[in-house]
This record gives C-alpha cells, sequence and structure tokens, in this order.
C-alpha cells in the first residue's frame, strides 16, 4: 500500500556520480533521495556469464537488513567492470569483453543495460525505485524530536494508514518490531511483449497485465481448493521472470525471500534508442515494452539480470547462481500411487498386488498423515501399521519403493521424542514474546521447526538416520508437505510475519524460504543416512529458487475438474522454466471425484509429464487404475506402460537438467525461439528437443487443434511412425485411446522394447531406438544410463552416455563422454527409422573392429516405416547399421 503511493514518474533519486568507486569486485557509489536525504549505497556486478548483478542498501543501517541466504550455490564469479566514458550526469560502464554496457543516468537514477548498442533492460526509468530506511521506534523517537506534538501526529496519522509499525489483519495483529522496510524498483524490458516465470500461480503461462491492480504475489500459502486464473500466490515462489523475443530471451532474478508482488504491464512504445538524431526520430516504429515493477515487504534490492541472449542460456545462468534440477534416482520417474490414506498394511500389500493383477506397473505406493501415531512424524500408527519393516520387506521383493509424509509441524507432546529434543534445545520458532510460536494443524497444538537454523537442519537431518527413525528402511522416501508453512487458523492459514527465527530474524523476512529450507533438511538426511551414497526422493510442496537441487515439486490441491486439467500444463511448464525440472500435478485431481473420462485423460498427460504421481483427497472415493471399468482400466494400463517404455529417454532428458540446466518439459517458444506463432502456446509442450505432446483437456474432445511448429520441421506420428504431412496447426481426430505425440525429425529417442513390473524389474530389458529423419534425413539423439540410484555416476565417473547419428543411411553409435564407464549387458535390439524414403535392399551392422552381419528389416510403404531387428548390439559399444 505505501509503495502503490509511488506512481510512474521521474525519480526522487539521485546518483551521486563523484562518490563511484571502482575494484575487481564491483563499482559502488550513492544515490540520495531528493525530499529524505536519505542516502542508499548502490553495488553493480559483472558475473560471469553475461550475468549482471544490481544491489541497492542502506550504507549503515540501524539493523542489519536481511540478505537471502543458501540460495546461492557459491558467491558468484565477478568479472571487473570498466567505465567505458564519463560525462556529466552519465557514467557508462563496460562488460570486459565490450559486449554490453551500463549506462548509469545520475538525474533521475536509471540504469540501462546495453548489449552490442541495444537497450535491453532498464532500471528505475519509471521512477518507482522504494526503499524504506530503517528507523528508530516511535516511542524512541519521539523523545529526540523537537516538536513532540508533531512528530507524534505525523507517526500516528501514517501508521494508522499506512501499517508502519503494526497492522491488523483481522483478528491478528502483526507487530513489526523493526518498522517499516520495503523495498522495490521497476524495470523496462525493451522490445519484448512476453513475459513468463515468477511461480506458482494457479494462471497462463504468459503473464498478464495488471494493470487491474491485481499484482503477481509471491507469498507461500496453503490454500485449500484454490481457485484457477488467479494472481494470489499459492505453496511456493520462484522469483524469476523471463522475456521473449525471436532473437533475445532475458531473466530478471530479484533474490529476496519476504512477500512480494510483481505489477507487470505491456505496451507499445515508440522505438527506444537513447541516442536519437532527427532523422530517426521520423522514421521511428512502435516497438513493445514491458514494464516489471516488483515491490518487497522487507530486505534490501539484489536482483541479477540474466542477459541471456537465448532460452538456453538464461536456464544455464540461472543454474549457475541457484543450481540444477538434481538428477532424481530412476525409481522416481516411474509412476507413484498415493492416496489420503492407504488405511493399512493389508491395504497397501493389496493395492500392491492390485497392480500385478491388472498388469500395470508402478515403482512406489505413498502413505498420508494418517500411517503415523497421532500425526507425530517419524513414528507409525501402532494398530495399522504393526509391522512397518516387514511391509517395506515385502515391497523391496516387489522391487518396489514407500514414500512416506514428514510434515514440518511437530506436535505439542512432551512424550515425543521428536518434540522434547528440539524443544530442549531451542529448536522452534518463537513468537515476538520468545516463546515457542504454537499454531494448530495436523497434530492439534503444534510448534514449528527453525529450518532457517544450520544447527536444526543437521538435527532434522540426523532424524532420518535408520537407528532414529524406527521403522525405516532404504526403500523409505519422503514427502514435505504443509511447509508454507500451514497454520490452521493462522492469518491467511499461514505463520505470523512478526515470529522470530535463528538469529532474531523475523518470520515476515524468510516466509518464502521455509519449505525450501525443509527440503534441503530432508534430501540431507537420506543422503546421510546411506552415507553420502545414494540420492534421496524428497517431493516438497512449497519451494523457493533453488529448490531444484532437492529433489521434487508439485502443484498441491488441485481439483477433479477438466479446467484444473487443462491449468496444470502452463503450471508445470512455469515451474519448469524456472529451474524446477522434477514437477508434476496430482493426477485426477486432488479434491471431488474425477468422471471416468477425465481420470483417463489425466494419466494420459501425467504419463507425458515428469513427476508422475495419481493422489486423491481423503474424502475422495478410491481411485486405482483398475476401479473405473475394463474398457478405462485398459487405457490407463497402455499409458502408465508407455510411460516405462519411455524411461531411457525420460532419464535422458533429466541428466540434461542436471548437468546442462535443460528442463525437462517445456513450452515450444523455447525450441522454436524465432517462431512467434509459438510465444503464448500454452496447452501443448515439448518433452525435450524430441517430443511434442498436446494432452486432451476437453470432455468428449472429437478432434483437437495441435500447432506443429516450423515450416521447415518434419513431424511423426509418435505411434505410427506416419510423417505429418503438413506443419502448422492440424485438426486431428481423437478418440479417448489417444494422446496426441508427436516426434520431431532430426532427433532419436531411446526406449525400451516393453515395460516391466517396475523400472527395477526393468534393468535387463532391452532397447528401442526411434530414428525421425528431418528433411537432410539426417537425425541425433542420445542415451544416458547409469546404476539409477547411487552417487556413483559423480564419484566414480560410473555412466554412460552415449550418442546416435543418422547420417547418409548409417546409423552410427559413439561415446558423447569418454569420462564416464558403465558395465552393462543390455543390448539396442530393435531400430526404427521413421520417414525412410525407400525400401532398402540390404542392411548390416558391425561393432566397431568386428565382422559385419546382416540385418533383417521390414519396411512399411505406407508409413515409410523401416524397422531393424534382432539387433542385440550393445550399448556400451561403438557400432555402425548401414542401409544400402
Ligand atoms: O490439508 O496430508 O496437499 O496432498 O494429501 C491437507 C494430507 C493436508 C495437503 C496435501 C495433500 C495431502 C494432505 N495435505
Amino acid at each position: 500500500r505505501r509503495q502503490k503511493l509511488l506512481c510512474p514518474g521521474k525519480s526522487s533519486y539521485q546518483a551521486l556520480l563523484d562518490s563511484v568507486t571502482l575494484s575487481d569486485e564491483n563499482v559502488k557509489f550513492q544515490i540520495i533521495h531528493e525530499e529524505t536525504k536519505v542516502l542508499l549505497q548502490v553495488e553493480i556486478y559483472e558475473i560471469e556469464g553475461n550475468i549482471f548483478r544490481l544491489k541497492i542498501d542502506e550504507p549503515s543501517p540501524l539493523r542489519a537488513r536481511y540478505k537471502v541466504p543458501d540460495v546461492l550455490i557459491k558467491e558468484p564469479t565477478t568479472q571487473r567492470l570498466f567505465i567505458s566514458h564519463k560525462e556529466a550526469g552519465i557514467l557508462t560502464l563496460s562488460s570486459v569483453s565490450g559486449d554490453y554496457k551500463l549506462q548509469v543516468t545520475a538525474n533521475p537514477f536509471q540504469v540501462e543495460l546495453l548489449s552490442k548498442g541495444e537497450t535491453v533492460m532498464s532500471m528505475n526509468s519509471n521512477g518507482l525505485l522504494y526503499f524504506e530506511p530503517l528507523q528508530p521506534p516511535p516511542s524512541d523517537r519521539r523523545s529526540t524530536v523537537q516538536n513532540k506534538e508533531a512528530a507524534s501526529d505525523y507517526f500516528k496519522e501514517k501508521q494508522e494508514d499506512l501499517g508502519l509499525w503494526q497492522e491488523k489483519f483481522g483478528s491478528f495483529l502483526d507487530i513489526k518490531a523493526h518498522g517499516p522496510s520495503s523495498v522495490g524498483v521497476d524495470f523496462s524490458l525493451h522490445g519484448y511483449d512476453h513475459v513468463y516465470g515468477i511461480p506458482q500461480h494457479a494462471e497462463t503461462l504468459l503473464l498478464k497485465n495488471t494493470s487491474d491492480g491485481d499484482a503477481y504475489r509471491l507469498y507461500n500459502l496453503d490454500i485449500f481448493g484454490h481457485k484457477i486464473h488467479d494472481k494470489i500466490g499459492i505453496y511456493g515462489s520462484v522469483p524469476l521472470l523471463l522475456a521473449h523475443k525471436p532473437n533475445r530471451t532475458s531473466g530478471v532474478f530479484w533474490l529476496n525471500s519476504s512477500e512480494t508482488l510483481v505489477d507487470i504491464s505491456t505496451k507499445a512504445v515508440a522505438e527506444y534508442t537513447s541516442s536519437r538524431s532527427a532523422a530517426e526520430t521520423a522514421k521511428q516504429r512502435a516497438v513493445p515494452l514491458t514494464d516489471v515493477r516488483w515491490m518487497s515487504e522487507s530486505g534490501i534490492i539484489d536482483v541479477f539480470l540474466l542477459m541471456g541472449p537465448t532460452a538456453f542460456d538464461i536456464f544455464r545462468q540461472f543454474a549457475q547462481l541457484t543450481g540444477t534440477q538434481a538428477l532424481p534416482p530412476l525409481f522416481s520417474l516411474g509412476y507413484h500411487q498415493c492416496r489420503w490414506n492407504y488405511e493399512d498394511e493389508q491395504d497397501v500389500k493389496a493395492v500392491d498386488a492390485g497392480f500385478d493383477a491388472h498388469d500395470i506397473p508402478y515403482d512406489v505406493i505413498w502413505l498420508d498423515i494418517e500411517h503415523t501415531d497421532g500425526k507425530r512424524y517419524f513414528t507409525w500408527d501402532k494398530k495399522k501399521f504393526q509391522n512397518p519393516r516387514k511391509m517395506q520387506e515385502h515391497l523391496r521383493k516387489k522391487k518396489r519403493k514407500l514414500v512416506v509424509i514428514v510434515d514440518p509441524h511437530i506436535k505439542i507432546d512432551p512424550a515425543y521424542t521428536v518434540y522434547s529434543q528440539a524443544k530442549d534445545k531451542g529448536y522452534f520458532v518463537k513468537d515476538r514474546n520468545g516463546q515457542d510460536f504454537e499454531g494448530i494443524c495436523w497434530s492439534g497444538s503444534s510448534c514449528y521447526l527453525d529450518f532457517t537454523n544450520p544447527e536444526v537442519r543437521k538435527w532434522y537431518a540426523d532424524q532420518f538416520a535408520f537407528k532414529t527413525y524406527k521403522g525405516s528402511t532404504n526403500i523409505l522416501f519422503i514427502w514435505n508437505d504443509m511447509n508454507e508453512p500451514s497454520v490452521f487458523k493462522g492469518a491467511e492459514l499461514t505463520m505470523q510475519k512478526d515470529a522470530v527465527h535463528y538469529n532474531n530474524w523475523e518470520h515476515r523476512e524468510v516466509h518464502n524460504l521455509y519449505g525450501f529450507y525443509q527440503q534441503m533438511a530432508t534430501a540431507e538426511g537420506l543422503i546421510r543416512r546411506s552415507s553420502g551414497k545414494e540420492r534421496p526422493f524428497v517431493l516438497t510442496r512449497s519451494f523457493f529458487a533453488g529448490s531444484q537441487k532437492y529433489g521434487a515439486v508439485w502443484t498441491g490441491d488441485n481439483t477433479a475438474e477438466w479446467s484444473y486439467l487443462k491449468i496444470s500444463i502452463p503450471m508445470l511448464l512455469t515451474l519448469s522454466l524456472a529451474g524446477i525440472s522434477f514437477c508434476g500435478a496430482d493426477v485426477g485431481g486432488f479434491i471431488g471425484d474425477p468422471e471416468p473420462e477425465l481420470l483417463v485423460r489425466w494419466y494420459q498427460a501425467g504419463a507425458y509429464q515428469p513427476f508422475f504421481r495419481g493422489h486423491s483427497n481423503m474424502e475422495s472415493k478410491r481411485r486405482e487404475p483398475w476401479l473405473f471399468g475394463e474398457k478405462n482400466t485398459q487405457i490407463i494400463r497402455k499409458t502408465i506402460r508407455e510411460r516405462y517404455v519411455l524411461l531411457p529417454y525420460l532419464y535422458t532428458l533429466f541428466y540434461r537438467a542436471h548437468t546442462s540446466a535443460e528442463p525437462v518439459m517445456r513450452p515450444l517458444w523455447v525450441e522454436f525461439p524465432g517462431k512467434t506463432e509459438t510465444f503464448d502456446v500454452e496447452y501443448e509442450y515439448m518433452l525435450g528437443n524430441a517430443l511434442l505432446v498436446h494432452p486432451i483437456t476437453e470432455k468428449e474432445a472429437k478432434t483437437v487443434s495441435v500447432l506443429l511448429p516450423g515450416s521447415e520441421e518434419v513431424w511423426y506420428d509418435f505411434r505410427k511412425f506416419k510423417r505429418m504431412e503438413d506443419a502448422g496447426t492440424l485438426k486431428i481426430p481423437v478418440t479417448l485411446e489417444n494422446l496426441p505425440v508427436f516426434q520431431r525429425g532430426g532427433t532419436v529417442i531411446p526406449l525400451k522394447t516393453t515395460a516391466g513390473k517396475s523400472t527395477e524389474w526393468m534393468i535387463d530389458i532391452s532397447y528401442e531406438l526411434h530414428v525421425a529423419l528431418d528433411t537432410e534425413a539426417c537425425a541425433t539423439g542420445e542415451l544416458y544410463v547409469d546404476d539409477g540410484h547411487s552417487f556413483q555416476y559423480l564419484q566414480k565417473k560410473q555412466f554412460l552416455y552415449r550418442k546416435f547419428t543418422f547420417h547418409k543411411n548409417i546409423l552410427t553409435s559413439s561415446c558423447a563422454d569418454e569420462s564416464g564407464q558403465y558395465q552393462t549387458s543390455c543390448v539396442v535390439e530393435r531400430v526404427i527409422v521413421l520417414g525412410f524414403g525407400k525400401q532398402p535392399t540390404f542392411v548390416t551392422a558391425s561393432s566397431k573392429g568386428g565382422k559385419e552381419k546382416e540385418v533383417v528389416f521390414t519396411y512399411d510403404t505406407k508409413t515409410s516405416a523401416l524397422t531393424l531387428g534382432n539387433l542385440a548390439l550393445s550399448v556400451d559399444a561403438d557400432w555402425e547399421i548401414c542401409i544400402k
């Protein structure tokens, strides 16, 4: 409310360019507010890899302001900036490479970022820089002010209207011990009218104009039955915004963990050039411009400008700062069966057996909060789960896993060790009076672990040790829920902002980090219980920038309605753009009961999304995939089996997400950056660079409009192998069995020849390659293989990274990373070449140094698909197949 009183116009800040100092690390200068005369310190950094960082803080605040720790994986490597030009009121800084220039204008203060002469972004060009310096509380201040009466009137008036020192939300009083501390500034993104990112909202992929006053809110909240097309914050936040135009992608990463609002406005303006001659002015054209205003309740201004220039560069730049996606254990890419709740050990066994009886693969069965002894996490309900180890041994024999829930609220019960230890050690968040903060959650009156404290995180991680967590085994993995944190009957169902954390930081400073820290500690715990050997799997509901390092994220409590299936696609794409590749939505919809058709469609969508879990609410009817009649069971079976067959491709994509920060699921525009028709496509997407997926999200769909982008591209029906006759928007007929998926010409996809009962049953199943030819009759693709569960791929380089190339009718398998080695007896059994021009006469295969042998093949003249069978070529060897 206070920031909103500031309207676009001339900024009241002026840069004091005489104060400029230059070091290897950064450029510093001060800015002054014309009226209040308050000084602020500006620091500008160039970071290796086309990133700029701008910090604005008080030079000597009354008390340190919160600077988000633990999100950046390391102190970024800076590069020296040079002063390339200085004139009255303007300072131009230049990057080492000379490709970028930063132009600082003194009055009004403004910073422009240019790439090879083109202005890409500017900061404070709308004059919305806002920074509340910390002040002594009114009571202290009043005594030092001459005219006591006037001063107290001033504070009273401001206080009541603007909530400077306290604020009421319904019956909640938020006492702001350190007073107002809000910060904000605007950015103009020149030439851009497509912006994306800043999850999590149940909203469109393309960010909307917020001129209606409804800003995007980044404030992690548990909203049961959240609405769709709403900009209120849910569950998690990543303050990263991406802007895209045909020749460039840029990013703004606003590193602040307090409640944040983002206002967006796109408009057309006269072309922007900083120095414009009269002749140029005459031929001005209208170009788009997007203004983005960030407003945070507290902290400092610390913003990273990611200069791309491509979308993949932005992903790398963001990962360079916050880390890449953790490589998931292979089992976690299989299908997960969850419900609130699987009742008891018998129920678990029955559901597990049901999958085998119906020949449906699955990897993990999940236990929700009812498995515990009275919602005391790390314990078991003694009646329902009398022998959890035995139950896990049963699952282990079936080569399956268990995931159980562990929430951050701890039941107040002196007899519960987790509580009593944490209490004794002072590990809970405090209320404003210094007592343990008490809130109500599933366990009744509860305290909340203060995960912002590294000592608490270490202690928490230790709770996962096998000897401490009774009844846990190494097939048990973890689900963190309610970690916004959710506090029943709390203000907006979360913790009060005046609660106090480690080092005396108020909750308002760290709110959006709470879930991030819980998942960090949990993942650490799982790694430690295996003595650093095994990859963890931790699903979290709440998250922040960098959460990708710790596991998976799901979109929370969606509803079993078509509109929620539909919105899950842009929601997952937005998470993916923000670095979180391992994401998914509850298949079927959590709240309510999906009609069978919706459930089937949701399985089809989920099978082609990164995290694939069926889940349902306590009140929902049972939803195991075989409960909806033979026909639906059959379609779901086929869908899940398709997912399993596709796992080699998916796992390879995750390896690339892990090593090169490429999102697994990506909006079309990322793959087709120059094709403007893709920029607002949000209901279809690319899985890697090879598959285009268009889930069906309409009831009783008979046809669906699919955009196959790129006139120079070739597309193939993924299952029928048929080449699509045209590119562009096609009307494709569909039945309940079909999910439109297309393979892009020029790619090779590795698959398994068949599915097994779970990923572990599939280790020895042979591979199949789908080689889809482009207009030049070429294709390339990759396959990554390792043991699927340990860190040996890192520690001992035990992995295979293979490359397949099709060129001049020869398919070659070669090594893509010589540093890796992995023993496997698995073979490539079959190769299908899509779009092969003519019936071949002769096909041979030869391993490097080995003899040529003849290959049996069949050619389908209708589809031009050439199938090569009985190959038995080692995956870990170099070989060639020649088609004549
Ligand atoms: O307030 O643990 O989003 O997946 O089943 C509900 C019970 C608490 C919310 C999660 C949901 C989970 C449920 N939890």
